[in-house]
């Protein structure tokens, strides 16, 4: 009993006088000390030599002196924010450690990524002013002393954005990027093509872009009572912009995974080439409603050969491990009514449509696979067997998370139950328009990734977990910020955060000094004092 009283009398002690480092996703060891590190006019810089190490120096460098107006520079030798390789095994390719005494700050990693996310932290155990875009005068730029040692609980932590209901402006993809690293989180998937809009350019075959990414109409409202205005839309990236933007992710150590739907949400392609689908002399048209079409890419021997086409110019765009082929929500009925395609279910002895969904993704999982990358695809991949070497995204529940688990195949968990931001986060009535539903940040938050029911083998099959920005009523960036932010930092820290240390009302009390970070940052989450009008 005197020794828990004790220890209440030290934690008390420590909260008044010790600053708190409101670190978001919270860090796995915090170890507080009285006092605390200023940073002054001829504070410096060091990093080891190696390239990519110097890079995060740069970065931290060009940061801090943005908002200080110190010139804050980075030196060959030892400096007061000094970088450096550790050889600890126990951090990990991710991990880092942070120590700030009153001679300044020592990150240590065993990773340039271990150090950046290092210096993501220093960066929040500065004054919430050290994210603005300018000069920020009068401000005290401590550090509150103390020894961090931070692992990620799992190795898969992302973001996803459609960009195939409305295209966002690279400028924007940009700022995405950088609210994933700013969080630590480590993948961005990019949803580039659906029904409604075709975005990446494949020089093989141009039309994709030329008519693939325009449809006639803007929509506006639910889709039950959509208003049309008539007049086009439409968008996609460049080849170069693509390139742009992997090497800018790579730069803040996020990976980019390219999503090219298939053998469902194909309207666009079709439109662009008719002669993939049901029927070649159909006219299709670029879908302006939300929702599943049934118009599904048939799998012919030639329509098989352009999707590997426009896989082979993807993977050459995109160096990651990942190759995202969606998969999801494709309705059988043309499969069923096409003599083709019940000759081929026939010929291949498959079982029935779901069996010719099985074929399709087997052999393009054979095709990625054989290029050495790994293949993702949503849920109904596990529609008539999993192919070999898949990895599944799970959206529907977890049950075919576990399902796949059990077979060894890897599995990523992003449930609509709580990681979907298409979701309402607060009453309806006080919102813009949803996809329906409802997701708030409590319930994000309170996600568990791994399931109770896989043994601990089948467990670290589960990498990590991922929220969803499906963009049917988002359409333009500040409307994508308002849906995503602030639950997206809820799934920072299910990715981040060991289940011990996860402590909503903690989170939230960290997330109020967060926001003002985010308000630095220019983003309009909700809840930010000024929302922008979407
Ligand atoms: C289902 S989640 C979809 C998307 C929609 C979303 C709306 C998934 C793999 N497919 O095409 O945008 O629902 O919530």
């Amino acid at each position: 009993m005197k020794h828990l009283l004790f220890t209440f009398f030290c934690l008390w002690l420590q909260n008044i006088v010790c600053a708190q480092p409101n670190i978001i996703p919270k860090p796995s060891h915090t170890l507080l000390a009285k006092g605390e590190w200023t940073m002054k006019e001829k504070t410096k810089i060091s990093t080891p030599k190696d390239a990519t190490w110097s890079h995060v120096g740069d970065m931290l460098a060009s940061q801090l002196s943005r908002a200080t107006g110190m010139k804050i520079t980075k030196v060959k030798e030892k400096a007061d924010i000094d970088f450096a390789v550790s050889n600890d095994e126990s951090l990990g390719e991710e991990g880092y450690k942070l120590s700030c005494t009153s001679k300044g700050v020592v990150i240590q990693a065993r990773t340039a990524k271990g150090a950046f996310y290092g210096m993501q932290t220093l960066l929040q155990m500065l004054p919430a002013e050290v994210f603005s875009p300018a000069i920020v005068s009068g401000v005290k730029w401590s550090v509150p002393l103390a020894t961090i040692t931070d692992i990620p609980r799992y190795s898969y932590r992302g973001l996803m954005l459609d960009v195939g209901r409305h295209f966002m402006p690279v400028e924007f993809v940009k700022k995405y990027i950088d609210l994933i690293a700013l969080h630590k989180q480590n993948q961005f998937h990019w949803h580039l093509t659906d029904d409604q809009g075709w975005r990446i350019e494949i020089k093989k075959y141009p039309q994709l872009t030329t008519i693939g990414s325009n449809r006639s109409e803007t929509m506006k409202g639910h889709y039950t009572e959509a208003k049309y205005d008539g007049k086009p839309y439409g968008g996609f990236y460049t080849q170069d912009q693509i390139k742009e933007i992997v090497k800018y992710a790579a730069d803040r150590f996020v990976n980019v995974i390219p999503e090219i739907e298939m053998p469902g949400h194909a309207l666009a392609a079709l439109a662009a080439y008719p002669n993939l689908g049901n029927n070649p002399d159909k006219i299709y048209k670029v879908g302006t409603k939300w929702g599943v079409y049934s118009e599904v890419f048939m799998p012919r021997e030639e329509t098989l050969q352009f999707l590997e086409n426009v896989l082979s110019e993807v993977i050459e765009l995109f160096p990651g491990k990942y190759i995202h082929i969606g998969g999801d929500e494709c309705p059988k009925t043309q499969w069923k009514e096409s003599r083709f395609a019940q000759e081929l279910i026939k010929k291949q002895n498959l079982k029935d449509e779901h069996g010719l969904q099985s074929y399709v993704i087997r052999r393009i999982d054979k095709f990625i696979t054989a290029k050495g990358r790994r293949m993702i695809g949503w849920d109904e991949i596990l529609e008539g067997g999993l192919s070999p070497n898949a990895t599944v995204m799970s959206w529907q529940g977890i049950q075919g998370a576990i399902t796949a688990a059990k077979e060894n195949h890897d599995v990523i968990m992003t449930p609509t139950t709580h990681m979907y931001f298409d979701y309402y986060q607060a009453d309806a009535k006080t919102q813009p328009l949803a996809i329906g539903g409802f997701v708030d940040i409590a319930k994000t938050y309170s996600f568990e990734p791994t399931p109770q029911v896989l043994s601990q083998e089948q467990g670290k099959h589960i990498l990590g977990v991922q929220g969803n920005a499906w963009t049917e009523y988002m359409s333009t960036p500040a409307y994508v910020e308002y849906m995503v932010f602030p639950r997206a930092v809820a799934v920072a820290e299910v990715g981040w955060t060991s289940k011990e240390n996860k402590n909503f009302d903690d989170f939230d009390r960290r997330l109020q000094i967060h926001k003002k970070r985010l308000d630095y940052l220019g983003v309009n989450y909700y809840g930010a004092p000024i929302n922008s009008k979407f």
